[in-house]
Formats: structure tokens, sequence, C-alpha cells
């Protein structure tokens, strides 16, 4: 048995939190209501660990829920970052490192002809629905459950993430009015989608998380994506892919280069900040010329392409770009996802390891999970005590069971080693725990 996890620090420090912070923190699924217990508070990362207040260091498998895809502190992005910090943090004016992310995107994603960059994936949402109404000039929007797209009102409806960790999923606060422009569909279901349209001529657009990595990961089914496409195409409406989470994740160009979908307009975040904030939205020419200056879409923001996230964005992207990453990448999640299978023949284990690319989630439940509906039957107590028992072993995973694990460049061979025992010992722990 591993020591008890020493904690003092975090608690301590959760508790002064509390005081001033609401909750004690600042995004809800950091409070770990999900797996119960204190917050662990962080002092460093370095490379694939994460250190924590009271000393202990873990692997980790959160990657600061997705940007973090070299690992922490990574040297090429540091010294980029530094020598960026030295000329002034903003200008609050165009400076010439946007225009060269902008490029380095759209090599990437050849569905986005133009680019505007933001300061997270909440507002590139926000800012491509307003698009998406204002080109079709229609109002209603489909969305799926379990899928999370930022805090934005309309999105708000049936919501995961840490929307579903809470059971917030619909929040107080959004009107009955805003909800009712969004419907909001299982998961991987093409027949209600089908339905949607037949009832209602006035749906803008679907936004879909390609890969959803917010009710734990779920891949779309065969077919899906495709499906999708070719619905809105037939109805007049647009095609959002939400790839905040997996541009430049479940591929270099993402899930529409993983699953050959060309989508009208998409979001990123996450990776493209190379650990900063930055979000943004593109697509075809014609759509996005729609945008203020341009057109008479209006989004604006201050620290909209700063410097220095553009900076910490464009030394990511380099190292990304580089030959056989992903297929490296990959094969780490990979060896980790057999090291489960094997876990599960030995032990019986009724578990599940859902994975594309370097996004994975494990779910305590003895089938695939296929969408939000069945994700909030698998067994979340066991999740938690799992998480608890990684932990003691040095192992971070998302605690909880709506959000996707992230693997990082920086995991070496022995910590992938590390990683398969500590989820074989955990997977007994939890089985064990009522
Ligand atoms: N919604 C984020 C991941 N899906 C979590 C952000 C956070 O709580 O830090």
């Amino acid at each position: 048995m591993p020591k008890p996890l020493k904690t003092d620090q975090s608690k301590k420090l959760f508790q002064a939190a509390q005081k001033h912070l609401v909750g004690g923190v600042n995004s809800p699924v950091r409070a770990f209501k999900g797996v119960g217990g204190t917050p662990l508070f962080f002092s460093r990362g370095k490379g694939p660990y994460l250190i924590d207040v009271d000393g202990n260091r873990y692997l980790d498998l959160v990657g600061s829920w997705g940007p973090l895809i070299l690992g922490h502190a990574d040297t090429t992005v540091l010294n980029l970052v530094r020598r960026t910090i030295r000329k002034g943090l903003t200008f609050g004016a165009p400076s010439p490192l946007e225009t060269q992310l902008a490029v380095q995107v759209k090599k990437a994603f050849p569905s986005v002809e133009k680019i505007r960059f933001v300061s997270s994936g909440t507002e590139a949402v926000l800012s491509v629905l307003r698009l998406a109404r204002a080109a079709t000039q229609k109002k209603r929007i489909i969305k799926f459950n379990g899928c999370y797209h930022g805090h934005g009102d309309s999105l708000l409806v049936a919501a995961g993430s840490g929307a579903a960790t809470l059971g917030l999923p619909d929040s107080p606060g959004v009107p009955e009015e805003f909800a009712s422009l969004t419907l909001s569909l299982p998961y991987n279901d093409l027949g209600a989608v089908e339905s949607a349209f037949s009832k209602y001529s006035d749906i803008a657009a679907v936004i879909v998380e390609p890969v959803a990595g917010n009710m734990g990961l779920v891949p779309p089914k065969p077919g899906f994506l495709k499906g999708l496409r070719d619905l809105t195409a037939k109805n007049q409406a647009l095609l959002l892919f939400d790839e905040v989470m997996t541009g430049f994740r479940v591929a270099f160009g993402g899930a529409q280069e993983l699953y050959g979908i060309k989508p009208d307009l998409t979001t990123l975040g996450k990776v493209i900040g190379g650990g900063m904030p930055v979000g943004a939205y593109g697509g075809r020419q014609e759509l996005m010329s729609q945008v203020a200056p341009e057109g008479p879409v209006y989004q604006a923001g201050t620290l909209s392409g700063n410097p220095v996230a553009m900076a910490a964005g464009i030394a990511t992207l380099k190292k990304l770009a580089e030959p056989s990453f992903y297929e490296k990448l990959g094969g780490s999640a990979a060896f980790v996802e057999e090291g489960v299978r094997r876990a599960v023949q030995k032990t019986g284990a009724p578990v599940v390891f859902q994975r594309v690319g370097s996004m994975a989630t494990l779910f305590f439940c003895p089938h695939s999970i296929e969408n939000y509906e069945q994700a909030k039957n698998s067994d979340r107590k066991k999740y938690a005590a799992f998480f608890w028992a990684m932990a003691q072993r040095g192992v971070y995973i998302p605690p909880s069971q709506f959000e996707a694990w992230f693997f990082s460049a920086a995991l070496t061979q022995e910590n992938l080693k590390k990683i398969v025992k500590a989820i074989g010992e955990s997977l007994n722990e939890a089985l064990e725990a009522n």
C-alpha cells in the first residue's frame, strides 16, 4: 500500500481561499466536488510532472485540461515567451506575432481561410454563434447533451464538464427565451438531428465537439460527423466544429483532419495558446468577412492577439509540426490503453477505456459509452475512489468523470509504465471501495 497522501498545506490554502474566492476556486471543477476531499493546490510543473504545495509529485494526465501537449514549462516555449515579454506585455494594437500564428493555424486547418483570435474558448464559441446566426439569418442552434462549449447563455443547456460534475447542466440565470433557441440532442444520434430539422425551419447551426471530451471521452460513431455535414448542408444550416479540445490534439489538423470532414466554422483554444489564454474562431472567407471591421457582426477584445500569448502558441505549434509527433504521442496513450486492457483481463473490472489519439477516459461501466445518458450511468463513486488511489500512487487524472485525460509528449516510457502499474493497483482499490 502506498503511504497516505500528505495534504496539510493544500487544506490550509483551501480554507484561506474559501474566505475570498467563490468556492475557493476560479473554475468549478477544481473544487473536487466530483471526487470529494480537498482540492490539491499546485506550486509548479516541469515536463511530465506537477508538484503540489505539500511536495507530492504527480505524473500529470490533465495538462491544464489540454493545452500542455508538450508538458509543463517546455524550454522552447518559455524561451520565446521570455524574449517576447521583454518587449512589453500588451499593446492593444496589431503586432507581428498575430499573423505568424494565424499562418501556422491555417496550414493545419484548410477549412480556416480567415481567423480571429480571442482570449478563451468560451469567447470563441459565443462569437462564432453570433456569426452563424447573422450569416444564416436564423435563430435556433442544435447542440448535443453532455457537450460543453463554454459558459455562454445559449450553451448552458444539458452542458457537460463542470456543469455536469456539479449537477448544473441547465444554469439558473439563463432566460427561458434564450434556452428555447437551443435544441440539445443525444450525441451520436443522427435520427434526432434529422427530426429536429424536419420540425424547425429556423436552425442556424449545429455545434458539436467532433470528439466529445466534456462528458469523459466519447468518440463519434462512424458516419455521425459525415451525417451532420450532409444534414446541415441540405438544410442551409452551418456546421460548427468546436475543436477547443481536439484542435492540434487528436491530430495536427484536429478532428476535421482525423475524420475528413470540413466544417463551415471552427473554434479553437487550449493547445493554440501553449498554456496562455488564447481562443480563436475561423472558417470560410465569405463567412468570416461578415465579422467587424470587414462586416457588421460585432466582436472585440482588448487582449485579443496578445503578443505573449501568441508567442507561446507559435513555439508550441512549431514543435507539433515536427515529423511523427502525433504518432509518438498517440503511441504513449495506446501503451496505457493496452495496460488497462491487461489489468481488466486480470481483475475482471467492469471498466472501459475510451481513447482518440492522446485523449482518453476510463469509465466504470461494462460497455462502451456513446452518449451523455450512458456516461451519467457509469459508477462515479468508483471513479472517485480510483482518482484518489491514482493520486496516492503519484498520478494525477481529472478530478471528475466528465473530463478527458490528456497525455503529453513529455511522458517517458518509464513514466508510462508507472502509470500502467498505478492503474492496475488503483482499479483493485476502487473495486473494493463502496
Ligand atoms: N471546463 C474545463 C475543462 N473542460 C475545466 C476548466 C477548469 O476548471 O479549470
